[in-house]
């Protein structure tokens, strides 16, 4: 079973552990005895396996457990302990026909025990990894505070109530003092925790982490605004102007609807920029309409910091009637996009997105690549209010391809959410992930691809003589058909939803890789979650990192040269496609298991429920780069943090800046 249904079960159990212990709570106050003690042993029982599911976990990784070993289950075992001890005799000697079976001390004990289980499972839902002080202070005494209100509920001051007559006798009135003075203290040991608690969670957290590496020298510090990208292209290239107007427009779809998009010169998706190797690509990004401001982003293209276009920190975003010029060389070859990284949440969503394609210049790999290839088709999939728009058409659209033609399909996944992509019809190979060629992918068929937010599949294969279809989300009716001739007969494609899932990590066939992975100067740990945090200066149900939202999170320090590994850790219920700017990141491990494939070299991997990903990259271009969730309503939600290198500074702020630059 995987960690993330493990996850589910956990919290199912948590959930019965709350519910049997506030039914045994209530028979009891009801005098129900048998049904009391049949629900007290349940709420034993279910709290016992409630040890081995969080055991369990445990033993999947810390990280999922923390918070549970260390406050939750403690509470609830005390608590539950002392329930079962007071109650327990009671409602055997009930059984065996002495006594009615309850007194205030055992309901208010198997109440507490229900509010303990309450508190843990909150916590675990508001708080998560890691747990702090303050919040074990703040819980517990909300806890302890639980308890003393049901207490005067359940036998409350004497005066109002029938105990009045036994106020009269002085042993009665001593009891009642001693009661008050014990609420009394309750109460004053609950405010002072709660104080307490509150007051150390609003500690400033630490700016930035060094992950075990040495801290920032005393250097001067470069602007990011001064690393742009080279003037010229490279001998035998050319220079690609572009001139992209951000402007708002409603653009009609092949099938006559209409959409209200946010655009790039009215187009979705964008101008397709294409380049060869060693070109020198210039784009003049101009604001018509699009009043909160936009950028160009080159995602998974390592270009110079200057020119990653990330409002706040490499510039400010470009508003209505301004303008920014990008250039950078394109050393790189492959499938990449670009979109606005300005409120990119909605940006992108609307349309604010286009294509990248660097293409190799000469030798061996042109003949591969392009030369031969006469049907290359780049084909960005976005979703526009449920309808899944592949290049700018919704609805199923063909394509001629003669037999025999080397055929390559580049799929960039432009949405939040990952696709699912099926070719029918065909064997065929996972040139490139990501912009980068795998080494000697092997030939597939009849398997599901996976295809996180943000990532791209080059597939290739030589056309045959009948169609092929390409089918994104097992929707059988749209994605593309490749036709060998017009009269071709339409190839009825089978239902795809149950085509296993291709793993990448097993793909292909290892080769060295150009660093020692085993070594990292610095190793960052990055645990996300939902929780209570502050989001851009408000308190938000945000999406964390380490119990964080952006720009809380601290920096991670690097070093040019560094070698630095990440462990990616999902606690939380849904997916997050983890992307890190200016740099790819060579896969080491899913949940423990090595890569055994292709070396697997990706701008964005999805950390999926319960998975641990382990991954390490050189740290060799210089800046502050933004580390995110590319789900852009999570990134929005405050899952974004900063790499940030030793000596490098921003003059920008605000947004993805967050807080001002820290000195140097
Ligand atoms: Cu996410």
């Amino acid at each position: 079973m995987t960690t993330g249904l493990w996850i589910i079960l956990d919290h199912g159990v948590a959930l019965l552990t709350i519910a049997t212990w506030f039914a045994a709570g209530v028979t009891l106050a009801l005098r129900r005895t048998r049904l009391a003690l049949a629900v007290l042993v349940a709420a034993v029982l279910v709290t016992l396996v409630r040890v081995v599911t969080v055991a369990i976990l445990a033993d999947r990784g810390w990280w999922f457990v923390q918070e549970k070993v260390l406050l939750g289950l403690p509470m609830l075992g005390a608590a539950g302990a002392a329930a079962v001890l007071l109650a327990g005799p009671q409602l055997l000697a009930a059984r065996r026909g002495r006594g009615d079976g309850g007194s205030a001390g055992g309901v208010v004990s198997v109440l507490t025990a229900a509010y303990a289980a309450l508190a843990g499972l909150v916590v675990t839902f508001l708080v998560g990894y890691p747990l702090t002080v303050s919040t074990a202070f703040i819980t517990i005494s909300l806890v302890c505070a639980g308890a003393l209100l049901t207490a005067r509920v359940v036998a409350p001051p004497a005066e109002n109530t029938a105990d009045a007559g036994v106020a009269q006798a002085p042993e009665g009135r001593r009891a009642i003092s001693r009661r008050r003075f014990l609420g009394w203290t309750g109460g004053a040991v609950v405010v002072t925790a709660a104080g307490a608690g509150t007051g150390l969670s609003f500690l400033p957290a630490e700016s930035v982490t060094m992950g075990g590496g040495p801290g920032r020298s005393s250097r001067a510090a470069v602007s990011v605004a001064d690393l742009r990208g080279s003037g010229s292209p490279a001998s035998g290239g050319t220079v690609r102007r572009h001139v992209l107007t951000a402007k708002k427009a409603t653009v009609r779809l092949p099938s006559g609807r209409e959409i209200d998009a946010w655009t790039y010169n009215g187009e979705v998706p964008g101008p397709e920029i294409t380049a060869t190797e060693g070109d020198l690509i210039e784009v003049r990004l101009r604001n018509a309409d699009i009043e909160d401001g936009v950028t160009l982003h080159w995602h998974g293209y390592d270009v110079p910091c200057g020119e990653d276009g990330v409002p706040g920190v490499t510039q400010t975003a470009v508003g209505p009637g301004e303008d920014f010029v990008y250039r950078f060389r394109a050393d790189q070859v492959g499938t990449y996009w670009y979109h606005t990284h300005h409120a990119s949440h909605v940006g992108v969503h609307k349309g604010l997105y286009g294509t990248l394609v660097v293409r190799p210049r000469d030798g061996q790999r042109a003949d591969e690549h392009s030369a031969a290839e006469q049907v290359d088709l780049t084909l960005p999939v976005h979703t526009f209010d449920g309808t899944v728009v592949i290049a700018g058409s919704d609805g199923r659209t063909e394509h001629p391809a003669p037999p025999g033609t080397p055929v390559r399909l580049r799929l960039i996944n432009t949405d939040s959410d990952p696709h699912r992509i099926v070719l029918a019809g065909n064997p065929f190979r996972i040139a490139a992930v990501d912009g980068r060629d795998l080494n000697q992918p092997g030939e597939v068929s009849d398997v599901g691809l996976h295809l996180p937010a943000g990532g791209r599949y080059d597939l290739v294969f030589v056309m045959p003589d009948r169609s092929v279809a390409l089918v994104v989300d097992d929707d059988r009716d749209g994605g593309l058909r490749l036709r060998p001739h017009g009269d071709a007969p339409e190839a009825r494609v089978e239902d795809t939803s149950d085509l296993p899932e291709l793993d990448l990590l097993r793909y292909g066939a290892p080769a060295a890789v150009p660093f020692d992975t085993r070594n990292a100067d610095r190793h960052f740990t990055m645990v996300l979650d939902r929780g209570v945090a502050m989001v851009d200066g408000q308190p938000a149900y945000a999406q964390t990192v380490n119990g964080r939202g952006h720009p809380a999170i601290p920096d991670q320090l690097v070093a040019n040269g560094d070698i630095v590994r990440f462990t990616v850790v999902n606690r939380s219920l849904e997916t997050h496609p983890w992307h890190l700017h200016g740099h790819p990141v060579l896969i080491l491990s899913r949940d423990g298991t090595p890569s055994t494939g292709s070396p697997l070299w990706v701008d964005t991997f999805d950390v999926r429920p319960g998975e641990t990903w382990e991954v390490a990259f050189r740290a060799t271009n210089p800046g502050i780069w933004m580390n995110h969730c590319h789900n852009l309503p999570h990134a929005h939600q405050g899952m974004m943090l900063r790499l940030h290198y030793d000596g490098v500074a921003t003059p920008f702020g605000g947004s993805h800046g967050g807080s001002p630059d820290h000195g140097h």
